[in-house]
C-alpha cells in the first residue's frame, strides 16, 4: 500500500493502542503474596453461586475462565488458591494505571477497570513510534505497580483490541497498517464485535468459521442476510475497518437552567410549573448525556435581589424528572417565603457521574420510570424537544 500522501500516512498508521491488564484482579492479589507466584490462583465468588471473575494463566491451563461457576472451577483445579475479590483495591489500582496512561496522551478511553484504548498519533514526536510507547507503558505499569500489561497495537480500535488478545500474557502484538486482513484471517468470527452466539450460528450456516472466511464474502451478500446496516458493519469489521471513534469522557461539572421573569411571580403553583419545566428540561440533558446527577440545587433569587441556593445530595444519583422536580420543589416549599416575589429560578445538577446509579429497590406500585423516561427520549429524539410534554407544562414555555 502506498503511503505517500501525509495525511493518508496519518490515518493510516498505527496510532491506537489497547492496553489489558494480565488476569488483572489475579495479578493485583499476587502483587501483595508473592507465594502465589507462578501458582494457579482464582479469584471469584466463593459462596455456592459464585463465579470465577479472574484466572490466573496457570489455572487456565486446566480449563478455568471467567464466568465459570466457582463449584466447577474447585473441581477442574483443586490446588489452586481461591480468594474472594478486594474490588476497593482493584479500583485504586486501576486509577494508578490510568495516570500513568495520562502521562503518554490525553487521549484515553476507559473501556473497563483494566482496559485502555489510546491515541497516540500525538505523543510519537515525544516518544517515538507506537510500539516505543508501548514498551515504556509496559515498563512503567511494572516498576511502578508491579502488574503485568499486554498491548496491541493497530491502526483501530477492533484491531488493537483483538491484537492484545494475541499479545497476551505480558507482551506486545503490533499489526501494521495494510496487514489487517492477514492478522484477522485465521481468527474465529466471535472475536469481532458484536459477534455473539446468534451471529456465529448464522453465519455458521452461511459456512463462515473464520474472520477470513467472512472477509470473502461479498458485503451485498451479508447485507441481504443480516440487513443493510449490520450486513455492511460485518463485511468492515472482517476486512479490518473500523472507524469507531474513542469515547473520551469529559464530564461537565454541572447542567443546569435558570430563568428570570419579565415579572416577578408570586404564586407557589406557578412557581410549582416553573420548577417542573426546569426539571424536565435537566433531567432531559441527564439523560442524553448519561450522567446521573449526586447533588441537585435550587436557586431562588427574590426582588431584592437575595439570592437563596439549597442543594441537596442524592447518594444513589437521580436523572429523572420526578426525582429532580421533587427535590427542588421541596427545596422550595422550605424556604418557607412568607409572599413570595420571585425573579428568577434555577436548577441544576451536580456531582455528575456516568453511567448506571447504584439502583434502589423499587416499589412494585410505582410506575416503571425508568422505561417511561426511554420512550419519552426517544419520541424528543426523533419530534424535537417540544413533541412530548408533561401535562402541566402543556401551556408553559421551554426553559
Ligand atoms: P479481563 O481483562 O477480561 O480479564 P483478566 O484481566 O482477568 O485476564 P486477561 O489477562 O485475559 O485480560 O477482565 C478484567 C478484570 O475484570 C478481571 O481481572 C476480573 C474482572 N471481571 C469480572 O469481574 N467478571 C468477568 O466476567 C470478567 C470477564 C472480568
Ligand atoms: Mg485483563
Amino acid at each position: 500500500m502506498k503511503l505517500d500522501i501525509a495525511s493518508q500516512k496519518q490515518l493510516l498508521s498505527e496510532h491506537i493502542l489497547h492496553v489489558d491488564m494480565d488476569a488483572f484482579f489475579v495479578s493485583v492479589e499476587r502483587r501483595g503474596n508473592p507465594a502465589l507466584k507462578n501458582k494457579p490462583v482464582i479469584v471469584g465468588g466463593l459462596g455456592n453461586r459464585g463465579v470465577v471473575a479472574s484466572a490466573s494463566y496457570e489455572a487456565r491451563r486446566f480449563g478455568v475462565h471467567a464466568a465459570m461457576p466457582i463449584g466447577r472451577a474447585r473441581r477442574i483445579c483443586p490446588h489452586a488458591t481461591f480468594l474472594a475479590p478486594d474490588i476497593e483495591a482493584y479500583r485504586r489500582e486501576s486509577r494508578a494505571i490510568f495516570r500513568i496512561f495520562g502521562f503518554f496522551t490525553p487521549l484515553v478511553e476507559e473501556a473497563s477497570l483494566d482496559e485502555a484504548f489510546l491515541d497516540v498519533s500525538g505523543a510519537r514526536r515525544l516518544f517515538g513510534d507506537a510500539a516505543n510507547i508501548a514498551h515504556l507503558i509496559r515498563r512503567r505499569i511494572e516498576t511502578e505497580r508491579q502488574l503485568p500489561a499486554s498491548v496491541g497495537i493497530a491502526t483501530n480500535k477492533l484491531v488493537a483490541k483483538i491484537a492484545s488478545r494475541a499479545a497476551k500474557p505480558d507482551g506486545v502484538f503490533a499489526v501494521a497498517a495494510g496487514r489487517e486482513n492477514e492478522f484477522l484471517a485465521p481468527l474465529a468470527v466471535n472475536q469481532l464485535w458484536g459477534v455473539g452466539s446468534v451471529a456465529v450460528n448464522a453465519l455458521q450456516r452461511l459456512g463462515v468459521g473464520t474472520i477470513g472466511d467472512l472477509a470473502a464474502i461479498p458485503s451485498v451478500t451479508l447485507e441481504r442476510a443480516f440487513g443493510r446496516n449490520q450486513g455492511q458493519y460485518l463485511h468492515a469489521m472482517a476486512n479490518g475497518r473500523d472507524d469507531s471513534p474513542l469515547v473520551i469522557e469529559r464530564i461537565p461539572k454541572s447542567i443546569g437552567t435558570e430563568r428570570t421573569f419579565e415579572t416577578d411571580i408570586h404564586h407557589d403553583d406557578r412557581v410549582g410549573t416553573e420548577l417542573l419545566a426546569m426539571a424536565d428540561y435537566v433531567a432531559a440533558r441527564l439523560r442524553k448525556e448519561r450522567f446521573w446527577a449526586r447533588t441537585i440545587t435550587l436557586k431562588c433569587r427574590l426582588s431584592n435581589f437575595q439570592t437563596l441556593t439549597r442543594a441537596t445530595t442524592v447518594p444513589s444519583g437521580a436523572n429523572g424528572v420526578s426525582a429532580i422536580y421533587g427535590i427542588v420543589h421541596d427545596s422550595y416549599r422550605r424556604l418557607d417565603l412568607a409572599s413570595p416575589q420571585i425573579r428568577l429560578l434555577g436548577v441544576t445538577a451536580s456531582g455528575l457521574k456516568l453511567g448506571k446509579p447504584s439502583r434502589q429497590l423499587g416499589f412494585e406500585t410505582e410506575p416503571d420510570w425508568d422505561a417511561l423516561m426511554q420512550v419519552t427520549d426517544a419520541v424528543r429524539a426523533r419530534f424535537g424537544g417540544d413533541s412530548l410534554k408533561l401535562a402541566r407544562l402543556l401551556r408553559a414555555r421551554s426553559p
